[in-house]
C-alpha cells in the first residue's frame, strides 16, 4: 500500500515500480490458483488495470448499464443528506474503491466550502484510475487535503484504523461494489469496517436492488459488447503481464442470473478444446468449459436490513432513485456496540 499527496499525485503520474512488482506478483499467484481450482475462478479484482478501468469508464455509460445513472440521482437530489455529518465539520471523507471519482466529485463539492479542515481519502486496486480521479480532485477543489491510498480494502481498513487527527468519517462504498461479494464475505467485510470506526462516524454503502431479469441480463450482456471486452480484458492482461498466450478468439463472455442468491454472474467461456499457457505452465480447457470471473449480487430492502444489523450499524436513511432500482443506505456506528 501506498500513500501520498495530492501535489506529490500531480507530479508524479507513473505508479511506483516496487509497487508495480507487488501487484503482478499478487496477479500470478490468484491466477494459478483460480486456474487450477474446479470449477476455475478468476478474482474480479484483476479486472481493474489501467485497459480494463477505462473499459468499465465505458460500460458505465451505456444505456443497459442502469446503476451508475440511477445512483448519481440519488447522490444529486440526496446529497445534502447523504453528507450532513461531515457538513460544517472538520471530517474526512473516505471512498472505498474510488474508481473515477465522478460520484465523489458530486458530494465533496457540497462539502468543499462549508467544511474546514475536510480531507479526502481515497482508495482502490488501480493506480491509473487513483491519480486520474486525484489529479481532477485537486483541480476542482484546490487546497483540499487529499490522501491517496493505492492498495485492497483491507490495507485501507487497516489505515484507517491508524489513523490520528482527521475527525469523524463518512466512508463511502458506492456502485454496489458490495455486490462482489458472497453473502458472508459482506458481512465479514462490514464487521471489519465497522470495527475499524469509531462511534459517531457513517458509511453510505450502494446497493444494486432485485428487478426484473431481463434489465439484468441486459445490464451484463450489453448489445455492443463492452461487457464482454470488460471481462475477457482478464486474458489480454495476463498475456500482458504474465507471458500467457490466450487466443481471445477462443474465449466467450456468459452473464448468466442465479435467482437464489440473487446475482449476476460473469463468466468466460472456452469455445473449444485448447491448451494455454500462463506464467510458463499449461492449462487444458475444454470446449464448453466455464471459468468464473465475477458475482454481482442483488438485493432485497429487507437484506439490506440484515447487513446493516449483521455489521452492528445503526441505519439513518435509505435513498432510492425514482424506479426503485437502486439505494444508498446511510448507517451510523453506535455508540455502543453490541
Ligand atoms: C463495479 C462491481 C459494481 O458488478 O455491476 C459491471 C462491475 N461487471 N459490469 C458490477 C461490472 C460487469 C460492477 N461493479
Amino acid at each position: 500500500m501506498r500513500t501520498g499527496t495530492a501535489r506529490e499525485a500531480r507530479s508524479c503520474r507513473a505508479p511506483d515500480p516496487v509497487g508495480a512488482r507487488a501487484d503482478r506478483q499478487n496477479f500470478r499467484d490468484a491466477v494459478l490458483r483460480g486456474l487450477s481450482s474446479t470449477p476455475r475462478f478468476l478474482p474480479s479484482l484483476y479486472f481493474y488495470d489501467a485497459r480494463g478501468s477505462q473499459i468499465f469508464q465505458r460500460i458505465m455509460a451505456l444505456d443497459e448499464y442502469y446503476p451508475t445513472r440511477c445512483e448519481r440521482e440519488i447522490l444529486e437530489r440526496d446529497g445534502e443528506r447523504l453528507v450532513g455529518c461531515l457538513l460544517e465539520r472538520h471530517g474526512t471523507l473516505v471512498d472505498l474503491g474510488a474508481g473515477d471519482g465522478t460520484k465523489t466529485h458530486l458530494l465533496l463539492s457540497r462539502l468543499f466550502h462549508r467544511s474546514p479542515g475536510l480531507s479526502y481519502a481515497p482508495i482502490d486496486v488501480s493506480p491509473s484510475a487513483l491519480w486520474d480521479s486525484l489529479s481532477r480532485m485537486a483541480t476542482a477543489f484546490p487546497g483540499l487535503h487529499v490522501v491517496p491510498v493505492v492498495g485492497e480494502y483491507a490495507e485501507g481498513l487497516r489505515w484507517l484504523g491508524a489513523r490520528e487527527g482527521i475527525g469523524a468519517l463518512l466512508v463511502l462504498f458506492l456502485g454496489s461494489n458490495i455486490g462482489n461479494m458472497e453473502r458472508e464475505e459482506a458481512r465479514g467485510f462490514l464487521r471489519g469496517l465497522r470495527s475499524a470506526l469509531r462511534p459517531g462516524d457513517h458509511v453510505l454503502v450502494g446497493f444494486d436492488l432485485l428487478k426484473d431479469r431481463a434489465v439484468l441480463q441486459r445490464a451484463y450482456d450489453d448489445a455492443q459488447g463492452v461487457t464482454a471486452e470488460f471481462n475477457l480484458n482478464l486474458l489480454a492482461r495476463m498475456n500482458r503481464e504474465l507471458g500467457a498466450d490466450f487466443d481471445l478468439s477462443g474465449f466467450a463472455h456468459r452473464a448468466t442470473f442465479d435467482p437464489v442468491r440473487p446475482a449476476m454472474e460473469s463468466w468466460i467461456e472456452s469455445l473449444r478444446s485448447q491448451i494455454v499457457t500462463v506464467a510458463g505452465r499449461r492449462f487444458a480447457f475444454a470446449p464448453g468449459e466455464l471459468v468464473h470471473t465475477e458475482i454481482s449480487c442483488k438485493y432485497r430492502e429487507g437484506d439490506i436490513t440484515e447487513l446493516a444489523r449483521s455489521g452492528g450499524f445503526a441505519e439513518v436513511g435509505r435513498f432510492r432513485d425514482r424506479r426503485g432500482w437502486f439505494a444508498d443506505a446511510l448507517w451510523r456506528v453506535p455508540d455502543r456496540w453490541p
